[in-house]
This record gives C-alpha cells, sequence and structure tokens, in this order.
C-alpha cells in the first residue's frame, strides 16, 4: 500500500510530501492522521529543527478529498473540522519550529489554507492557489478566514474567497500572501536550501517569535510588549545568545545549537 505522507529527514529538515499525487494530495482522513502524527513527533524531537511540507506530483494539495469525504451524502462537515482542519491548523501555528511550505503545484481549498498556515510559504512560477470553496457552495476553513485578511488585507481576502478566483504564485507573492515566487527550475533545492538555513537559525528565538505573533492578533500593544520582554527575557538566557554575542566578538559565524535555557 503507498503511503498518503512520505516522512524523510535532511539534516535537521524533516521534510513531509504529501503523497496523493494521482487527486493532487486531496486531504483524506488517513492522509490527516498521518500529519497529526507526523507533527506530534517533530514537536518532541530536538533534532528536528525545521519542517519542509510539500506534495507529489503536480499539485501542492487540491484541498478536501470531495470524492472520499463528501461523495454526496449528508455529512457533519463540523466533525470533520473539527477532528482533523482545526487541531492541524493550532498544532502548526503552535509548533515552537519553523514550518515552510514549498507549494509545488495547485494549491486549492483547504490544501491552500493549509499552505497558508506554515511560516514562510514559497511557491515555484507554475504553481497557483484558489479558495475554491465557493465553486462547492462552502466558504474557506482551516483558518483562512483569519489567516487570508492578516496576509492580503481584508479587501483582497474577501474578493479571493468571494469570486474562489485562481491566481498565479507570482501574483500571491506581489500581494503578500506568499514569502516569495521562485523558478520551477531547481524548486525543490531551493525549498529544502530555505528549510536548511531555517533549521540552523537559534531555535528558541523562532518558538518565541511564533508565540508572539500568533499572540499579536489579540493582544493589545501593551500586552504584546509584556510579553517580547517577558520571551526575550528568557532567550536571553539560551546558549545561543551567548554563541550568538561570542561569534559577534570573535567575528566569526555562529553555530547555534537551537536548544533551551541553561538549566540551574
Ligand atoms: O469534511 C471536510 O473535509 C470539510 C472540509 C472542506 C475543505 C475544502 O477543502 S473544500 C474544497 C475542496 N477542494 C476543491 O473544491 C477543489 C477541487 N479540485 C479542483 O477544483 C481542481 O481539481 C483543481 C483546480 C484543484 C485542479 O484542476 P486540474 O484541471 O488541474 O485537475 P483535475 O483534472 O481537476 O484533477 C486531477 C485529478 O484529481 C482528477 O481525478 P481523475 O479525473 O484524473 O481521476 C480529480 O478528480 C482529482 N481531484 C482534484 N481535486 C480533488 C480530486 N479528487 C478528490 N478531491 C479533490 N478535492
Amino acid at each position: 500500500m503507498t503511503q498518503d505522507l512520505l516522512e524523510t529527514t535532511e539534516g535537521a529538515v524533516r521534510i513531509l510530501t504529501l503523497n496523493r499525487p494521482e487527486k493532487l494530495n486531496a486531504l483524506n482522513p488517513s492522509l490527516h492522521e498521518a500529519l497529526a502524527a507526523a507533527f506530534a513527533a517533530i514537536e518532541t524531537d530536538p533534532a528536528i529543527r525545521a519542517v519542509l511540507l510539500t506534495g507529489a506530483g503536480r499539485g501542492f494539495s487540491s484541498g478536501a478529498d470531495l470524492m472520499q469525504n463528501l461523495g454526496g451524502e449528508q455529512r457533519d462537515l463540523g466533525a470533520s473540522i473539527d477532528r482533523h482542519y482545526n487541531p492541524l491548523v493550532r498544532r502548526m501555528r503552535a509548533l515552537p519550529k519553523p514550518i515552510i511550505a514549498a507549494v509545488n503545484g495547485v494549491a486549492a481549498g483547504a490544501g491552500a489554507n493549509l499552505a497558508l498556515a506554515a511560516d514562510i510559504v514559497i511557491a515555484c512560477e507554475s504553481a497557483n492557489f484558489t479558495q475554491a470553496f465557493i465553486r462547492i457552495g462552502l466558504m474557506p476553513d482551516a483558518g483562512g478566514t483569519f489567516l487570508l485578511p492578516h496576509l492580503v488585507g481584508d479587501a483582497r481576502a474577501r474578493g479571493l474567497a468571494m469570486l474562489g478566483d485562481t491566481i498565479t504564485a507570482a501574483e500571491a507573492a506581489a500581494m503578500g500572501m506568499i514569502w516569495r515566487c521562485v523558478p520551477d527550475t531547481g524548486f525543490a533545492e531551493a525549498a529544502l536550501t530555505l528549510a536548511a538555513t531555517l533549521a540552523a537559525k537559534p531555535t528558541q528565538a523562532i518558538a518565541a517569535m511564533k508565540h508572539a505573533f500568533n499572540a499579536a492578533a489579540v493582544n493589545s500593544l501593551d500586552l504584546q510588549l509584556d510579553l517580547e520582554r517577558d520571551l526575550q527575557r528568557k532567550l536571553g538566557r539560551t546558549p545561543d545568545f551567548a554563541e550568538g554575542v561570542r561569534a559577534f566578538s570573535e567575528r566569526r559565524p555562529p553555530r547555534f545549537s537551537g536548544a533551551p535555557e541553561f538549566q540551574g
């Protein structure tokens, strides 16, 4: 039996490849379960310091599997969202390690929003994005109504969601939906290089940033300033801060370990 999710490791990068290429990597329950298990393992593995999420074949993900998941019968979509999509997005946003989505082809519906739940999204020139939900009488889920306006502003978010138009990777980059659109040639290598670069950063600082960016969505400036102080205090006690300052004074590149605070 083929695996719906391929997991490989390159150095400190765990590569997760959605692997249902004949369905453009549509999300079904078994793929969701594999993703949940993969992220749970990554969370507790100190050797993994970045995640690269991509798709096999010509698609990144076409969203919910419309044949297997929705197939005509009356189903409670809320139950499937509760069971699979919401825990996945929560887990990705809270993961104390950077997640890079490498969008290698079409990203539609929840497949698009799965990519946007990553920390950094790069897409190849031939990739495209569509909030396809409206075409089948649904609204964006998997965090789309939250993530999209934060990324591209309310006007564009509403246009994308209500019209369901397909936009190119270059357009997505131009409107700030993704970090960068890069050439098709060498895309996988470029994505891995980016992930490896992030894996070599001070991981605790990235974890703290994720925490702070998440909190900023609901905090006042006052609360956010206090949070920054508290997180920076913790980062000031990490081996990576000591190494960063030492490397600066010795005029050499830092070698970060990603280790948490000094104990004792
Ligand atoms: O309970 C819950 O899960 C609720 C959650 C809902 C969240 C959602 O994501 S709802 C939105 C679901 N996604 C869509 O509506 C997108 C459906 N797909 C498309 O619109 C198009 O396939 C694409 C625009 C993504 C790509 O078009 P194209 O022309 O490049 O490819 P294609 O020929 O349409 O698709 C290729 C194959 O993939 C085809 O199979 P076949 O005919 O070769 O055997 C097609 O049926 C299959 N496929 C594509 N998308 C899905 C899919 N199979 C199942 N589910 C899909 N979403």
